[in-house]
């Protein structure tokens, strides 16, 4: 039985990340748990709400005859000394294991995969490791995504599209690639245009899309800031009235966000999908 402070029951509907919060659950666990039944919600302007009450009867998957889950930071760090020599079925191994103890694909990204990643980049910037070994680990990366992709698939009805990529300048392909699996998983269709995406092209592709929710640009390079607000009047130039999303590594907080003409920023995974949840609400209204 989840213990909840008696002051939260009969207070207003919860969206999910407020439940993610409160329980101290990922935001897709719950997710799940509603779409599965386990826990009852409503949908109000297309976005679900949970009532307070029904919180408190929400029981854990029983712990039984299973194994504690591993603690996510030692596993991360397995997960990078895999990455690092470039050991696909080792750094495979570790994601597996995870997922049999009950990781979920999205906590995979974001708490095994993005971490360690975030680990690599420290470590070459401090001259730890050398870019080789980055380039080596970038690969893996890659292929442990793309084996990963099928659990993003949902069926049912989609959210609308949204247009990814990195901007032109920008080798980096991984944190769209991650970004756009969390988006399939939430419903959304993802069309990602990878690394280096010139604004013509991501012109053209939002503007073949039947049901554009947003375009979002990510940069993780600072460098390359003031060419993305270039880019990003270029864009808007071409498609009054676009809803666009600037973020990445590079674009740290929200006032960086609004410098380069993004149109909000968020600071977790969990919460730049409901950002664009939240646009694909406002563009069905
Ligand atoms: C792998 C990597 C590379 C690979 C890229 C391979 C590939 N195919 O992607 C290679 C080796 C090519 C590379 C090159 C370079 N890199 Co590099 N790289 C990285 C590294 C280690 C991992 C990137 C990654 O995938 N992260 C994992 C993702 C999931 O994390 P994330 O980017 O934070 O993404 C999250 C959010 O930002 C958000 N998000 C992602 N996309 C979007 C989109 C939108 C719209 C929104 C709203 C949110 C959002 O969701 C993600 C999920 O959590 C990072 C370290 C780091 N901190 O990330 C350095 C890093 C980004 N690189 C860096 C640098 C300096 C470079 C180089 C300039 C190095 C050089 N001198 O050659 C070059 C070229 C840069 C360029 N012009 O593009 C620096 C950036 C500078 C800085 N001070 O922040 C970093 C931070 C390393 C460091 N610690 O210094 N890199």
């Amino acid at each position: 039985m989840v213990d909840l402070e008696p002051a939260t029951t009969g207070a207003a509907p919860l969206a999910l990340r407020e439940v993610a919060d409160l329980l101290g659950l990922h935001y897709m666990t719950v997710y799940r748990y509603v779409r599965s039944g386990r826990l009852p919600a409503t949908k109000v302007a297309d976005e679900w709400r949970v009532d307070p009450a029904d919180l408190s009867a929400l029981r854990p998957v029983p712990a039984k005859g299973r194994k504690a889950a591993p603690d996510r930071v030692e596993v991360s760090r397995r997960l990078e000394s895999r990455l690092v020599v470039g050991d696909e079925s080792g750094a495979w191994g570790v994601v597996d294991a995870a997922m049999a103890a009950g990781a979920p694909p999205e906590a995979v990204l974001t708490e095994l995969l993005a971490p360690a990643l975030h680990r690599i980049g420290e470590r070459w910037a401090a001259g730890a490791i050398e870019i080789a070994d980055e380039h080596r680990a970038s690969a893996v990366a890659n292929r442990l995504i793309s084996r990963l992709g099928p659990h993003f698939v949902r069926p049912g009805r989609r959210r609308g599209t949204v247009v990814l990529g990195s901007v032109a300048g920008d080798r980096h392909s991984l944190p769209t690639a991650i970004m756009g699996d969390l988006l399939r998983g939430a419903g959304f269709d993802v069309l990602d245009l990878g690394a280096d995406t010139p604004a013509e092209s991501f012109v053209s592709t939002a503007a073949g899309v039947d049901r554009l929710v947003a375009v979002g640009m990510c940069v993780s390079d600072p460098d390359l800031l003031d060419a993305v607000r270039v880019q990003v009047s270029e864009v808007r130039d071409a498609l009054p009235g676009l809803a666009l999303l600037v973020g990445g590594n590079a674009v740290d907080s929200a006032e960086v966000a609004a410098s380069v003409g993004s149109d909000g920023w968020a600071d977790s995974p969990d919460a730049v999908v409901e950002l664009f949840a939240s646009m694909a609400a406002a563009s069905v209204d």
